[in-house]
Parts: C-alpha cells; structure tokens; sequence
C-alpha cells in the first residue's frame, strides 16, 4: 500500500526523476514519484517521432552518478537514437531498482500548500490524496505540446500525429500524402524518414531554421579517450563549462579575422558534427550582430551548397535572426529532402494556411489533400507543464497567477511564497541551454543536499526572500540583455505561444558560473532564503555577489592567463605591459574629427588629444584626465572611452596627458592637470569649442585629478565649469574603506596594486592633502555639479559613494550610479564588454545635462 505522507513528492520520471529518487532513497527520505506516462524517460519516452535523438553526444548525455554505467552501457552511436535512450533510461531504472518507487500513469492535477501543517497536499488524476513535506517539480521543459493554433484543426477526418506524442507502434507513411506543419527540431529530423516512404511530402514552413549536419558514426574516439582517461576530470570540466559539454573555447572575434579565415575556422567546426561549436567558434556570435551575421552567411551557404533550386535554398535560408537565438537544429540529410521530386516547400509567411479542412489544407488559394498531417509545432516550453498543475502556495496564491507576466523565481530552483516547492532545470536556470544531464544533476544533488541540511539542522521548511528573487531577476535580465536572444521570436522568449509573456525563460549566464553561485548560496548558509521550523528562523539575505556576465567572462580568461601581478613589476614593465594590453583591444567608435598636439604643462610641454564630435560645432567642451594609478597611462589610453564620450554626448573631449610618478611625485600631476584646464579654457574657441561651456572628467586616478581641479577653479576665480564626470574616482588616500576588505583582490585594480600607485604618487602626509584626497576639502559646498560611477566590485567604490554623499550634503547637486556588477576596468572596455554600454550611455547623458540650457 503506497504511503499517503512522505517526505517528497515528486512529479515525472524522467531522468531528473529517477536520479531524484534514487538520491532521496540514499538519504532515508519517502517519497512518492507520480510519472503520467506507462514508463520511465520523460522525453524520451514520448518524443517517438522517427528519426528522433540527443544532438547531444552520448559521451557526454549521460549519469555521471553511477560510474559503473560507463563501462556497462556501450552506445552504439555518436548521437543516440531515442530507442537507445529510452532503453538507457529502463535499464538505469531496472539497475537501481527504481520502478518500484514510482507510481505510473498518474498525473498531479493539483497541489496545494497546508501553512499550518506546513506540508503540500498533492491530488492526483486516479483520485488519490497525498500530503509531503517537500514538492518536486521534475516535468522537463518540453513536455506540453502547444497548442497548434491554426484554423480547422479539428475538421480534418485523415491521420493526425503529433510530434511530442507519437504512437508506440510507430506510423509507416508508405503510399501517403502527408503534411508537415513546422520546421522546428523535431521535424527536422524526422522529415528525411517520413519523405522516405511518403508518396507526396508537402512542408509548410513558417521560420527557417539553422541546421547541420550530426555526422552520426560511432562515438569519437578522442571524447571516449578522455573520458576514460580521466573521468572525473571529464566530468568536472563539463559541470564548469559554458554549456555542460567540455569544448574548445573562443579566442577570436569573428570580426577580427578576414571572411576567408572566418569560413575556414567555421568550415572546422562543422566538420566536428557538434551543436554547440559553431556558436562557440568566435567570442562575440552571441552579442555582437556583425559578428552573427558572419556565422549566419557561412550557414546559408552551406544550405545552397546542397538544395538545387535556388528559390527553394533561399526559402530555407533563415535571414530573420540570429544564429543562436532559435535552437539550431541537427540533422541527417533535412535539406537534402527538398531536392526530391515528392517534395515541396511552401512557405506560408508568403502562402498563409487560411485552413485544415476535412480533407486537407488550404493557402494562398490552393486546397490539397492529405493522408495525414503531422504537427510539428513545438511546445508550450518551461513553464508550460509546471503551470498546468494547479498550484497553489501562501495566502491562496497560485503560481499561475504569480507568474502571470513571466516566471519569478530565485536561481530557477525555488520561488518566494511556495515553501519546499522546487523545479528541476525550471525556468531561471541554465536549462533548455545546456547539455540537460548536467544541469539535471546539478538540481537534483542540490535540492538533496538542502533537504539533508535542513533535516540536520530542525528546518521545517525553506523559501527565497522577494530581495533575492529580485536580485536573481534583475541579474538574469542583466545576462539577457547583452545577448541577441531578445530580439527573435522563439520559444526561448516563449514567443510561440500566443499570449505568453515575452521573457528569456533560461538563464543565459552559463552552467558553470550558475553552479558556483548556487553552491556558493548553500555554502555561505542558505544566502536569500529563509529557514523555519521547531521554534527556529534562519533568515540569510544575502547577497550572492552577482558579477555581470561578460565582466566574469573576462575575468576567467585573464585567470587563465596568468599574468603576472602589476605591483610586481617596475613602473617601466607596467607601462610595457599595459601598452602592449592596448593594442589589443577594440578601437571604439569613430568621430568626426581627432587631432594630437601639445600644450605648456606646468613644467614643459605635454601631450593632448581632441576628439570632435561629426557634428557641427562649436560644441562644449570636456577636459579629460587618463586612469593609471598617476604612474601609468597617457592622453591616449582612454582612447575608446573618449572616443565613446565624444560620440554618444556630442561634445569634445580633450584628453590630456600630466607627468607620472614616480618620476614626478605628487603633486606634479595636479599642477599639470590644472595647468590643462586653464590652457583649454584659454583655447576652447581656437579648437571649435564653448569658451563658457567646459567640464572636466576623469577616470579613477584621473577621476581624482578631475575633483582636484574642479575645487581648485572654485577656489581660484575660474573657470567656471559646468560640470565634473567622475567614474571609478579615487577620492581619499588617507585611509582603505570597507569596499578595500570586499573587493580588495580579484577584481584587476587589487588592494595591492592600489598602494603600489599611492606609493610610487605621494607619501602618507601629502596623501592627507586635499590636492591628493579632495574628499578631506574643508568645504565642498560650490563646486559644479557631479555625476559619480562606481563599480560595485571596485575597491575604490566606497571613497565614490562617499565623495558622492559629502557633495550632495554641502549641496552640490549629484548624479550617483552604481555601476552593477561591475570591476574598476570594466565600464572603460569598449565595445568588448556590452554590459558597460548602458552605464557609459548614462555617463554621456550626465555629460550632457551638465551642458542643458546652455
Ligand atoms: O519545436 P519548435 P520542436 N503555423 O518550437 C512552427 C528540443 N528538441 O518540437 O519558428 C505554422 O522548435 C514553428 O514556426 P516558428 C529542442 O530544444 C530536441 O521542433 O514559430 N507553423 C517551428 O518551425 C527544440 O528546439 C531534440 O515560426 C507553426 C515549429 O513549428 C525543442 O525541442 C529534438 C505554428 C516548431 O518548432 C522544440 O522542437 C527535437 C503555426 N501555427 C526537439 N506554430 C534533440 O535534442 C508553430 N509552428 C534531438
């Protein structure tokens, strides 16, 4: 007799259920798995479709778990065909003994959470009620088929099958007219099966879609040897990668290298047969469009190559979006199809479906017959068969409601007011792209190890704080939005079905980082959820330190580098080093006009340079001061900044170069600074500027400069500016804030590199000057007004804030941004890190105000 009250409920088995199951079993918890289908396999016990298999290649689509398997199961293919999953899925079951802890041909058709007994009450389709303490959502992503939505669906008297539902016994097409509707994956790969034997194919494509070839064959020798070789090393590399498939990653931008070479190192992936390396070819497929675009040519070329009627190549050929941004698909001879004679394409952007009638369909005016149709029309993906169960969590919110403008939760795992309510691979997590057995893995050992934490520590229950969710959203809207993924109409933006709300539904961050910042949320005692239970809160808000994510990404590769450490070198290696840094870089925009030149520092001559606006002038003018500590740097190193300044304000920046310590200690580099500044305002008019409209701005060092001499004009008659841009400042050399502590090593500007520029510019008693620490200035009170950008992850980020704080108390008015999820470097990385484009976008509007009305 099944138990009525368990530990966990858990609903679906397939592989996230079945490893769920097996794990609890381990751990001494009761539980109860309700699956609807008459088996184990989840997707690959109702996607039967012909022709249907992982483009995942088994080497890496498959338990890690039980490493006997890997020397009991032998696949027989590079990329297995459904048959042989779903025997996988049944001999793991049979193995673990898992059949007997699931009850088949059940479904949930309602949940609800008891607050008082703090327990759900789930009910099921065979009449049954069972209480748990703990709900696991294991549905899988693609598992509700959607809904068709064309006309007359229900008229037509011939066969109708349904991709994600396919009959056990399998269809033989021979002899018949079939239609297809949807070029989507799964028609993909099973057209070449059904034009195999079909008399008439006729295909009604709304969106081309991307596909190679699988080049299916036995498994590739050099995966097999390595993860043989050294399992464990295999595996882990997989859990830490982008994706969840150990891969070659990009070093190049596509746009760095000619077409020629762009086509060769395409040609290279193609021939590898693996999904996800002609995306991971270049570094900037993903957010760069140009760069897309050359993966997109070098697709439709390839499609042209084998489809003999160029019309028909062309209405196959996708030119609506980027590579990447809908699940480009693999197959085995798809394009091939369209050059048989039983074969015909239609497209119906041009020739629209107007309906199914009983015996066929009819578009743009034709009406043809069919046996039978097949509906390849995708899936009602994510959310959909998590929100077809009626749950309901706290106060009688249901999630259906809560989730009616776009799935919430905190790390695609839990969601605020559905305690000990959990989904594998749910919306908010890598997901749909990643190789799903890792991420199933990941969900399944982390949700295990809550439970045994709680259960250890006397915790009833368990649920995420609306500050983190907040924060999760926030951060997977950051990772959104410097990807192309928004602007395409896909599942992934649940774009296919109609009414959805349009939202990335996975997490785009990467499965490794994802799995360091769910760990780390265990780790550092449950951060953003709170715990409860026999009289005890745990209440641990956080935060989990959310980099943006091109900004990690280049952290990890400088971590692969090895550089050495700045404060290591001589301040001649230093400036060797950066130099060399900056040739590789990108350039940044173009202006109208740049011209170099000197101007009498206060000791000598020293070098500027103006970037013009390709406006008509005059324009106002910005006098801007270089980062590098006072030791590094020159009127060019910003030059993609000033370049990004000049062209989104409209206004000319002169950039200006002062002499270095620590061949010049402090303060040689104010009084070169300052010595800038008259000159400009000198010469504003001579170089096509407003003589009356002139700011300063500056980076970190040169941030500092800026404050410097912004007071020392207050102080000294003029120039009257309008304003001060000062980002990443360094504000107080007297003493390290609490952002030092914080931020003090791994983020490029360390601790340690901080007091080796302070030390090399200024002693301890002239960094007490406040031509060294403007924030000591008796009084701030006149001074123009400010916008100040900090990064959170900056050690200077505090003495920001509070030179922010102190001129907005003695009146100033202030701009104050917090850059998030940023380092001290990075909002400077143009057109290299996309995430800085909006905090740069605010900094030329700051520049721009300063100059309103003038
Ligand atoms: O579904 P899809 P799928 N009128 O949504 C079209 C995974 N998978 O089942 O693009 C006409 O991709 C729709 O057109 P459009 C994989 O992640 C994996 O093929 O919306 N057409 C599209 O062409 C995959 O991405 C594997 O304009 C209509 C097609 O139907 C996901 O499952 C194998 C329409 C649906 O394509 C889903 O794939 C198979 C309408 N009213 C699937 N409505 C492997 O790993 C929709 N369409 C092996």
């Amino acid at each position: 007799m099944a138990e009525k009250d368990v530990d966990v409920v858990v609903v679906g088995a397939g592989f996230a259920g079945m490893y769920l199951l097996h794990e609890l079993r381990k751990q001494g918890f009761s539980s109860r798995v309700l699956e609807a289908g008459d088996d184990v396999g989840g997707t690959w016990y109702w996607n039967r479709y012909p022709g249907a298999r992982c483009d995942i290649a088994t080497t890496d689509y498959q338990y890690t778990w039980d490493p006997e398997l890997l020397d009991e199961w032998q696949w027989s293919e590079k990329h297995a065909a459904q048959p042989e999953i779903l025997r996988y899925a049944q001999y793991v079951a049979k193995k673990h003994d898992l059949y007997s802890g699931i009850d088949f041909e059940v479904r949930v058709d309602k949940a609800a959470w008891d607050d008082s007994a703090k327990k759900w009450t789930i009910h099921t389709s065979t009449g049954e009620t069972i209480t748990c303490r703990h709900y696991v959502m294991a549905t899988g992503c693609l598992s509700v088929p959607k809904d068709p939505d064309i006309p007359g669906t229900d008229r037509f008297k011939g066969n109708v099958y349904v991709t994600g539902r396919w009959p056990h016994e399998g269809v033989d097409f021979t002899g018949q007219r079939v239609a297809v509707i949807g070029t989507g994956s799964s028609a993909i790969q099973s057209m070449p099966h059904i034009a195999s034997q079909a008399k008439q194919l006729v295909v009604f494509q709304r969106t081309p879609n991307f596909s190679m070839p699988a080049f299916n064959g036995p498994q590739p020798p050099g995966r097999v040897a390595r993860l043989k070789a050294d399992r464990v090393a295999y595996q882990n590399e997989a859990r830490m990668s982008p994706t969840g498939v150990p891969m070659e990653m990009a070093t190049v931008s596509a746009l760095a290298v000619s077409r020629e070479e762009a086509f060769a190192m395409l040609e290279k992936s193609w021939r590898k047969g693996e999904l996800l390396q002609i995306g991971a070819t270049f570094t900037d497929v993903g957010i760069n469009r140009a760069a897309n675009e050359v993966v997109c040519d070098f697709m439709r070329s390839k499609i042209h190559e084998v489809v003999k009627d160029p019309e028909t190549a062309e209405t196959l050929s996708p030119r609506g979006h980027a590579y990447g941004t809908k699940r480009p698909c693999m197959d085995t001879n798809y394009f091939e199809v369209f050059n048989m004679p039983h074969v015909r394409l239609v497209d119906i952007r041009k020739k629209p479906i107007t309906s199914i009638t009983e015996t066929g369909i009819d578009f743009d005016g034709e009406s043809i017959e069919f046996d039978s149709i097949v509906y390849a029309t995708g899936f009602d993906a994510m959310t959909g068969a998590i929100v077809n169960v009626d749950i309901t969590g706290k106060n009688g919110l249901t999630l259906k409601k809560k989730w009616e403008n776009g799935p919430l939760t905190y790390l695609g795992l839990t969601t605020v007011g559905f305690p000990n309510f959990y989904m594998i691979t749910g919306p908010g997590s890598p997901s749909v792209l990643s190789n799903m057995m890792v991420s199933i893995e990941q969900h399944v050992e982390w949700i295990r190890d809550a439970l045994v934490d709680m259960r250890d520590k006397g915790f009833e229950t368990i649920e995420p704080t609306a500050a983190a969710e907040e924060d999760w959203r926030v951060h997977c809207t950051d990772c959104a939005d410097i990807t192309l993924f928004q602007d395409t109409n896909s599942w992934y933006m649940g774009a296919n079905v109609p009414g959805k709300p349009r939202v990335l539904l996975p997490y785009i961050g990467g499965v490794g980082r994802y799995r360091r910042i769910c760990t780390e949320a265990m780790q550092r005692g449950f951060l953003g959820f709170e715990l409860q239970g026999n009289g005890k809160q745990q209440l641990n808000p956080g935060p989990v330190r959310l980099m943006q994510p091109d900004v990690e990404m280049m952290l990890d590769v400088m971590a692969t580098l090895e550089l050495p450490p700045i404060e290591a070198m001589s301040p001649a290696e230093a400036r060797g080093f950066m130099d060399a840094s900056a040739t590789m870089r990108a350039p940044g925009p173009d202006v109208g006009e740049i011209v170099d030149g000197t101007f009498p520092g206060a000791d000598g001559d020293l070098e500027y340079r103006v970037y013009r606006p390709a406006s008509a002038g005059p324009h106002p003018v910005v006098v801007y001061y270089h980062g590098g500590g006072w030791v590094l740097g020159s009127h060019t190193s910003d030059d993609p900044l000033c370049r990004d300044l000049c062209k989104r304000a409209d206004v000319m920046i002169i950039s200006v170069n002062y002499r270095h310590a620590p061949e010049a200690r402090f303060p040689a580099a104010v009084d070169d600074a300052w010595a800038a500044l008259q000159w400009v305002a000198k010469n504003a008019s001579a170089f096509g500027g407003k003589p009356d409209q002139i700011a300063v701005a500056g980076w970190s060092a040169g941030g500092n400069l800026a404050a410097v001499v912004a007071q020392m004009a207050r102080d000294n008659g003029g120039p009257k500016l309008k304003g001060q841009l000062l980002l990443t400042p360094v504000t107080d050399g007297s003493r390290q804030s609490a952002s030092y502590i914080e931020n003090g090593e791994g983020y490029v500007l360390t601790k340690n590199v901080m007091e080796w520029f302070w030390n090399h510019y200024a002693s301890a008693e002239d960094r007490k000057s406040v031509k060294a620490s403007p924030l000591l200035a008796p009084s701030l009170a006149n001074l123009p007004p400010a916008m100040i950008v900090t990064g959170q992850f900056d050690p200077l980020r505090d003495e920001g804030n509070a030179y922010a704080h102190a001129l907005a108390d003695a009146g100033v008015p202030v701009k104050r941004l917090q850059a998030r999820g940023h380092i001290h470097t990075s909002i400077t990385m143009v057109d290299m890190l996309p995430s800085g484009q909006s905090v740069r976008a605010h900094m030329a509007s700051g520049l721009r105000e300063f100059f309103a009305g003038n």
